[in-house]
C-alpha cells in the first residue's frame, strides 16, 4: 500500500473479442510513466489472430513485461466432446489457475493489482484476496449484462424452491426484464459448462475490488446507475466505465499508404457513406445457407459492400474457397461493388472510414462499441451468446436497430436473402437512425476525452490501485 507506482498484472483469456479489449486498456497504461503493467500469456494460443496480436503487443510496448503461464494438461475432447475451443480454453485455465498464486507473488516489481478476465474470476478473486492484492475485472460485455451475470445467482436461489424448471425471465432490479429467449442459450440448462462457469463467477463477483467495462455513461445510464447504486446486488464494488475503449497499437497518425487491394485502400475509392460492413465477429461461424441468402440480400440490395466472412469457429481452420461458400457466379456479379475477404481487417478503421455507412453485425459487444464510437449506426443480427443483451444496447442506446425475430444459434430457420436485402435498403436510407447514431458517437467522444466521464473513471482507477 502507499506505492507510488503500482503495478498491474493482467490476466486476460481467450477470444480476440476477450483480448483485444485487454490490449486497449493495456496500450492506454503502458503510454503512462506512473504504472508498471505485465501480461500473463497463455501459450499455445487458440486462433492466429490472438497469436499475431499477442506478438504486436509486446512489439509495440517492450516496457510491457511478458508472464508466461503454461497450462496443465487437460483432454478436453474426453470430458466436453463437440465444445467451442474457446470455452474449452476457459475452462482449461480455470483448471490451472492456482499456478497464478505463485507468478503473482513472485512477480517484480510487487504485484499491486491484478486485473483479471471474468472468465477466472471466482478462481482469481480468492487468489488475489491471500496475497493482499487488489482484484480488478475487465469485463469485456457491456453494464447490462454484468448485471445479469451479478443477479443470476441471486435470481435462481429465489427460483430454487419453485417446482418449474427453467431459468425463465430475469427481472434485474433497477434496469429491466430480460425475456429468457434473450439470455446466453447454454445458461436455460444448469448443467451446461458454460453455465456453471458464469455462476461460479457470478457469486464471487461481489468479493472483487472493482470492475472495468468497456462502455460510457451515455451509452448504458441505467445500468451503470443500478449497479452502482447497488440496486442490482447490494454493495456491488465500483464500477469504472472507461470506454469506448480504442487500440493504441495501428498510429492513426502515420502516413503511410494502406497496401493496394486491402479492404481500406478499397474503401478509399468508395464514396461517402455508401458501403455495408459486414462481420460477425472472431468466432461465429454462420452456415453455409445463411451465408448464400446473405450474399443473395447483400446483391439484392444494391449497395456496395465489404464483407469479412467466416466458415470455421477458428481462424486456423479456415480452407474453404470463397466460391464454393457463395456460389459459382456470385463474385463476378458483384465485381466493383462488392468486396469480401476471410483475412483479418482492422475493423476499427473500416468503421472510421468515411465511406461507411452502416455495419450488418452479430453485435458482439467491441463491434457495438467500435459502431458507437464511429457513430455508424448497426444492424444488430444476434447469433449467440451475449449478443441478445447487447442488442437490447444497441436499441436503448442509439447505435442502431435490431432484427429481433432472426434466427440466431441453435434455430435453423433461415432469414431469407430478400429479407436481409430490404432491411439493409431501409438502414442505409434512414436518416433518423443515421443522426442518433452520429449524436452517441459525438457523445463517445466527449467521454474519452479530458475531463469525460471515461477519462474520469480511469483515473479514478488509477487513484484506487496506487492506495
Ligand atoms: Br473477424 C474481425 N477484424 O477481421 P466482438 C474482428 N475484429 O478487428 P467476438 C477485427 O475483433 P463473440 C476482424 O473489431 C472486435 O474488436 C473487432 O469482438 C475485431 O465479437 C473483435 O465484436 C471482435 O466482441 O464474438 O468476440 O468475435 O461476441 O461471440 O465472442
Amino acid at each position: 500500500t502507499g506505492s507510488a507506482r503500482p503495478h498491474v498484472l493482467f490476466i486476460p483469456s481467450a477470444g480476440m473479442g476477450h483480448l483485444l479489449p485487454f490490449f486497449r486498456v493495456i496500450a492506454a497504461l503502458a503510454t503512462r510513466d506512473d504504472v508498471d503493467v505485465s501480461v500473463v500469456t497463455v501459450l499455445p494460443t487458440v486462433s492466429a489472430a490472438e497469436a499475431d496480436h499477442l506478438a504486436g503487443l509486446f512489439e509495440a510496448f517492450p516496457r510491457v513485461r511478458r508472464v508466461d503461464l503454461h497450462l496443465l494438461p487437460f483432454d478436453s475432447s474426453a470430458e466436453f466432446p463437440g465444445h467451442d475451443p474457446f470455452l474449452l480454453r476457459w475452462e482449461a485455465l480455470r483448471r490451472s489457475a492456482h499456478l497464478l498464486g505463485p507468478l503473482i507473488a513472485g512477480a517484480e516489481p510487487r504485484v499491486s493489482a491484478v486485473v483479471t478476465d471474468v472468465t477466472l474470476t471466482s478462481h482469481v478473486v480468492p487468489i488475489a484476496k491471500e496475497l493482499g492484492v487488489q482484484c480488478h475485472v475487465l469485463f469485456v460485455s457491456c453494464a447490462t449484462m454484468l448485471s445479469l451475470l451479478a443477479y443470476v445467482p441471486v435470481h435462481l436461489d429465489k427460483k430454487a424452491g419453485e417446482p418449474e424448471h427453467g431459468v425463465g425471465d430475469v427481472d434485474i432490479p433497477g434496469l429491466r426484464r430480460i425475456p429468457e429467449s434473450y439470455l446466453p442459450q447454454p445458461l436455460l440448462d444448469l448443467n451446461k459448462l458454460f453455465t456453471k462457469q458464469f455462476i461460479d463467477n457470478g457469486r464471487e463477483i461481489v468479493n472483487a475490488d472493482g470492475f472495468l467495462v468497456n462502455t460510457f455513461d451515455a451509452l448504458e445510464p441505467v445500468a451503470l446507475a443500478a449497479l452502482r447504486d447497488g440496486k442490482v446486488v447490494a454493495g456491488f464494488p465500483p464500477v469504472y466505465a472507461i470506454g469506448p475503449l480504442k487500440s493504441h497499437t495501428s498510429a492513426p497518425e502515420s502516413n503511410e499508404r494502406e497496401p493496394t487491394g486491402s479492404p481500406v485502400a478499397w474503401l478509399d475509392e468508395q464514396p461517402a457513406m455508401s458501403v455495408v460492413y459486414v462481420a460477425f465477429g472472431n468466432r461465429n461461424a454462420v452456415s453455409r445457407d445463411q451465408l448464400r441468402e446473405i450474399a443473395a440480400g447483400l446483391e439484392a440490395s444494391g449497395f456496395r459492400f465489404l464483407w469479412v466472412l467466416k466458415t470455421t469457429t477458428v481462424d486456423r481452420d479456415d480452407t474453404a474457397e470463397l466460391t464454393d461458400v457463395l456460389g459459382e457466379g456470385f463474385l463476378e456479379r458483384v465485381r466493383g461493388r462488392g468486396m469480401v475477404t476471410k483475412a483479418w481487417v482492422d475493423q476499427e478503421a473500416v468503421l472510421r472510414h468515411p465511406s461507411v455507412g452502416m455495419f450488418l453485425s452479430h453485435s458482439g459487444w467491441n463491434s457495438v462499441t467500435e459502431a458507437a464510437a464511429a457513430g455508424v449506426p448497426l444492424l444488430a443480427w444476434p447469433r449467440g451468446g451475449d449478443h441478445r443483451v447487447n442488442a437490447t444496447v444497441v436499441v436503448s442506446g442509439g447505435v442502431g436497430v435490431w432484427m429481433e425475430h432472426w434466427s440466431w444459434d441453435g434455430e435453423d430457420r433461415l432469414v431469407s436473402g430478400e429479407e436481409i436485402g430490404e432491411k439493409v435498403k431501409e438502414v442505409m436510407s434512414d436518416a433518423t437512425v443515421r443522426a442518433r447514431t452520429a449524436r452517441i458517437g459525438e457523445e463517445a467522444a466527449k467521454a474519452v476525452a479530458e475531463g469525460g466521464t471515461s477519462y474520469r473513471s480511469l483515473q479514478e482507477f488509477i487513484g484506487k490501485i496506487k492506495e
